[in-house]
């Protein structure tokens, strides 16, 4: 008798800038989703599948659990709980290097939910033999009757014992989507993911929490065009018109670095060229209205 097929829902949850996008491309092997190096990158539910001859793993990302204030930060925090309560199975990633009032709240969450529980602690190559002891030992003091796999989304340490672990909780079923899925994103999702992702990285204080970006049009390439061509035009929005001038920055440098730095990841993704022209618009104080957070695509869903 072969094995059974295994699949399964696996919401990957922590507290802001844990690393779980980091992690769910390194899984994938190719870059889906935003990452950067501050908190609350992440705004939405995105999946990302993991297809073997035995199982299909459901990978949901999702937004850092944490206190939300705007609107827009409680959109966020309600699709990270949706995904868990939807999912089989939840993947707490803890922060190897830094434990606030955010991993408290997570830990709750984690903790509670009746979902099956894996948990790891990310960003180990950053620590060295003596620091890993410490915090393995103060983890398991915190968490005690729980495994705890330590993983580096940089290096891929432990993650094939992560995905054995993850695997033991899936239940029996058939495959959730084509062998072939990578996301349940399109093309044009990500590119305003990338472009906003650049502007994130690229600003500093308020703004990256002001900015969103909305595609106006993505042409995907005729299929006759050696360059594989595809035209993307996006308008990234920002609440004042001193962001806007940030944004642009002087004799548009800043706006042009967006672009090249949006461009490459698209590019790789799309595996042709990509020509990106970006405009900038101010709608003001958008993340507090109910009316603007829709239209940019994180009202009620
Ligand atoms: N050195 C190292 N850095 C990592 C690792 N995983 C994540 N990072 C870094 O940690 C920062 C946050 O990573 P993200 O993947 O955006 O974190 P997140 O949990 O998705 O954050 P939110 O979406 O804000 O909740 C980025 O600067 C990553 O490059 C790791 O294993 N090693
Ligand atoms: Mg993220």
């Amino acid at each position: 008798m072969p094995a059974p097929f295994l699949t399964g829902y696996v919401a990957i949850i922590g507290a802001p800038n844990a690393g779980k996008s980091t992690l769910l491309n390194r899984l994938l092997g190719q870059k889906v989703v935003a990452v950067a190096a501050k908190p609350q990158t992440t705004r939405h539910k995105i999946i990302g599948v993991l297809t073997d001859p035995g199982a299909q793993i459901v990978f949901v990302d999702t937004p850092g659990y944490h206190e939300p204030q705007k609107l827009l930060n409680q959109e966020m925090v309600k699709r990270a709980l949706s995904a868990l309560a939807e999912s089989d199975t939840c993947l707490w990633l803890v922060d190897g290097l830094f434990r606030g009032e955010d991993h408290a709240r997570a830990r709750a969450l984690a903790l509670n939910a009746p979902q099956k529980l894996v948990i790891a602690v990310s960003k180990t190559d950053l620590l060295n033999k003596e620091k890993l002891k410490t915090l393995a030992r103060s983890l398991s003091e915190e968490i005690p009757d729980h495994e705890i796999w330590p993983i580096s989304a940089k290096t891929g340490s432990g993650l094939p014992e992560l995905l054995k672990a993850i695997r033991a909780t899936l239940p029996e079923g058939p495959a959730l989507y084509p062998e072939d899925s990578l996301t349940d994103q399109s093309l044009r999702a990500i590119a305003a993911e990338f472009i906003r992702e650049a502007a994130f990285r690229l600003t500093r204080l308020e703004l990256p929490y002001s900015v969103a970006v909305t595609v106006d049009e993505f042409i995907e390439p005729d299929p006759s065009d050696p360059r594989r061509l595809t035209r993307v035009s996006a308008t990234i929005h920002v609440e004042k018109d001193s962001q806007k001038r940030i944004v642009i920055g002087s004799q548009g440098r800043l706006l042009k670095e967006i672009g090249s730095q949006a461009r490459a990841n698209i590019e790789r993704l799309t595996e042709g060229q990509v020509f990106l022209k970006l405009f900038v618009r101010v709608t003001k104080d958008w993340t507090k209205n109910k009316k603007s957070v829709a239209e940019f695509g994180y009202g009620d869903f």
